[in-house]
């Protein structure tokens, strides 16, 4: 168990279980990215954390959506979570919007945030330029709200990928200045970013991240994707001109991007993968290789997720017992940062 001590009002000290906070938008179906930067560790983390796991919809509309495509991907995520292996008797799994608490100390966050920290974002830049119709102040402001869905459960670690790195750091200013302007009063978070597997490349273009939000299919392996789409698309990955199987990011950005997929479903290392197809038959049968082990790895999240998102009242309910839970602990939070910034009670 990861325990950090706490003291007591009466001087009386004792260990507590570390707490994790992570979360996932609900603005496309999710892909095997999220399962190699983020879910895989959620899962890993969640014996030995105090683990909270959220669907954060109100991230999702900094991007336009349609309201029932948002209803039915915010259960989706929920339902894939656990079929990842979250089990929500150990972690509280909820919706963001269940628990206004987030968007509250949002506020008191966003008048502590000057603009240039906002405007430094890389994923502002990225996202106001791919959606240059629709460039609201949300989409600015974002990383703040993300910041107070940390710090309101004052959460040790972030198990996230590596595009969340600088978000992460903001959320940890935040949680400094306001300690530093009042008093000690939120944990500064650390980020958990897995050595490999932090970025996971578009399948046709392996410079640029996977996301679920391209509108190129090819370019992501979904996690409702059939074991035959999933091959398809990974035999027809592009790859670089060559037939070794090397790993090198900057000369083989597409076969090193299989071979992390590869690495994520049999924790071999690279050396290992490199050994085992030396002398091959070259991409062709390493791709084939590749293409079966992420069909099976992806198979029984699949079935899992047909599972539970065919059962709505038992997710609801999960989702319901957890946004209450939530709520008990963000409500806290919230009435000492209120009390020190001089709101009356
Ligand atoms: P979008 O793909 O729609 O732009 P996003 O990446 O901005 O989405 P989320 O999908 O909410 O945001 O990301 C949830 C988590 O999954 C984050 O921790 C993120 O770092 C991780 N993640 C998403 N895509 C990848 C990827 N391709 N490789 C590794 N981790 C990823
Ligand atoms: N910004 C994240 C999603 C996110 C998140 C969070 C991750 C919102 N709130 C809190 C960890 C902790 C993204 O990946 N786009």
């Amino acid at each position: 168990m990861a325990s950090k001590i706490r003291h007591c009002a009466l001087g009386v000290s004792f260990a507590v279980m570390k707490t994790i906070l992570s979360g996932m938008a609900p603005s496309g179906e999710l892909t095997f990215g999220h399962i190699a930067g983020a879910l895989r560790n959620w899962v890993k983390l969640q014996s030995e954390f105090d683990s909270l796991f959220c669907v954060v919809d109100q991230h999702a509309i900094t991007v336009r959506q349609e309201p029932a495509m948002l209803r039915k991907r915010t259960l989706d995520a929920a339902a894939m979570y656990i079929a990842a292996g979250i089990d929500p008797e150990k972690s509280t799994v909820f919706i963001q919007s269940h628990v206004p608490e987030h968007v509250q100390l949002a506020w008191v966050l966003t008048c502590m945030t000057g603009m240039g920290e906002c405007s430094r974002m890389t994923q502002f830049k990225d996202k106001s330029d791919r959606h240059s119709d629709n460039v609201n102040v949300g989409l600015f402001t974002y990383p703040i709200l993300m910041a107070a869905d940390i710090l309101v459960y004052n959460a040790d670690l972030v198990p996230v990928g590596e595009d969340q790195k600088q978000h992460l750091e903001l959320a940890r200013n935040l949680a400094e200045r306001f300690n530093h302007r009042y008093s000690d009063t939120f944990t500064v978070p650390e980020p958990y970013i897995p050595e490999v597997g932090g970025r996971i490349m578009s399948l046709q273009e392996p410079t640029k991240k996977m996301s679920k939000s391209d509108p190129n299919e090819k370019n992501s392996i979904y996690l409702v994707d059939t074991d035959e789409q999933i091959i398809n698309k990974i035999k027809r990955a592009v790859t670089d001109s060559g037939t070794e199987i090397i790993y090198d990011e900057k000369l083989r950005p597409g076969i090193s991007n299989l071979m992390t997929l590869y690495h994520i479903v049999n924790n071999k290392s690279f050396a290992e993968i490199e050994q085992e197809f030396k002398g091959s038959g070259g991409y062709a049968e390493f791709k084939e290789t590749v293409a079966h082990a992420i069909a099976g790895y992806v198979r029984p999240i699949r079935e899992r997720f047909i599972e539970i998102r065919a059962d709505d009242a038992a997710l609801r309910k999960i989702l319901a017992d957890g946004a209450e839970k939530a709520r008990g602990r963000a409500r806290k939070v919230l009435r000492k940062v209120y009390k020190k910034t001089g709101f009356i009670e």
